[in-house]
């Protein structure tokens, strides 16, 4: 297993500069820098080949996440929108791939945040979605990239929120560059087990996002952290665990994430990097068995 970090546990903006993070979180003991790909059609093909040598040069795998915007829904009725996804994706992949990331995760399959839904059509957006999806593997398989699907909690998406339905809509699409992602905050609120849901994903688990049930980076305790890390092994899982952590308020990440008050106990960025680097050195080890 290779582990990660995502980059906005610094930020307060999706969109950013990724290159000044490789050097530390290498430092910082981690494998993989996580950056946002929301961004990415507003900066040239240079951009990302910088990125990729900074990258490069730390000794550091990069992986993409990206939480589409309702513009960007694969699941929508409006071929329109459906369209708009497809140009974006056409627009964003071969940037990707300048940058070497190999792997998108997310809620591709829908769009995110999406709270204020009510009462949502999903057997349709489910069909829609996995039409959709079939014909964006095809075109990430060219690029080759694969996509995540990320299984979110009730409160910010209503199409898989629990890995059984992921697990199915992944058979489902049947391509193999379609896979799951799991993500310990979301799993805690929706599954009965955590380590049950990461057995039942199986060979089909792309990418674990780790982070405690209050978004702090994972920590002895709360969370079953080592039953997590048998059943990873039980899985043979040999991919990425990505921690997400969100301790900051302020600008779109505290808003988006619904951070109201500082969790990080007033933590300046070298108390956070300490944090950071604890935490890894943790979940590595207790992961390894
Ligand atoms: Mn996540």
């Amino acid at each position: 297993m290779q582990y990660g970090i995502y980059y906005a546990y610094w930020a307060k903006h999706w969109r950013g500069d990724f290159i000044p993070y490789a050097e530390k979180v290498k430092r910082l003991g981690f494998d993989i820098l996580e950056v946002a790909c929301g961004a990415f059609d507003q900066a040239p093909l240079s951009y990302f080949r910088e990125l990729r040598q900074a990258s490069q040069a730390a000794g550091l795998r990069l992986t993409g996440g990206y939480g589409p915007r309702p513009e960007h829904n694969l699941a929508s009725p409006d071929p329109a929108v459906v369209q708009n996804a497809f140009d974006f994706y056409r627009d964003i992949f071969p940037k990707l791939q300048a940058a070497g990331i190999d792997s998108l995760g997310g809620a591709l399959y829908s769009f995110w945040p999406a709270s204020g839904v009510t009462a949502p059509d999903r057997a349709g957006d489910l069909a829609r979605s996995t039409d959709n999806m079939r014909r964006l593997a095809d075109l990430a398989a060219e690029h080759g990239i694969s996509l995540y699907m990320e299984v979110l909690n009730r409160f910010e998406g209503y199409l898989l929120n629990e890995a059984k339905e992921a697990a199915a809509y992944a058979d489902a699409v049947g391509r193999d560059n379609v896979k799951v992602m799991l993500d310990t905050f979301h799993m805690n609120i929706e599954e009965d087990s955590l380590p049950d849901a990461i057995r039942l994903t199986g060979r089909r688990l792309g990418e674990l996002h780790i982070g405690e049930a209050n978004r702090r980076p994972p920590r002895p305790g709360r969370m079953p952290w080592e039953a997590i890390g048998a059943a990873l092994r039980e899985i043979g899982f040999d991919g990425k665990v990505v921690m997400e952590p969100f301790v900051k308020t302020g600008g779109e990440v505290g808003r988006d994430i619904r951070l109201w008050r500082d969790l990080s106990d007033g933590a300046d960025t070298a108390a956070l990097d300490r944090e950071a680097a604890r935490s890894v050195a943790f979940i590595r080890g207790l992961f390894a068995g």
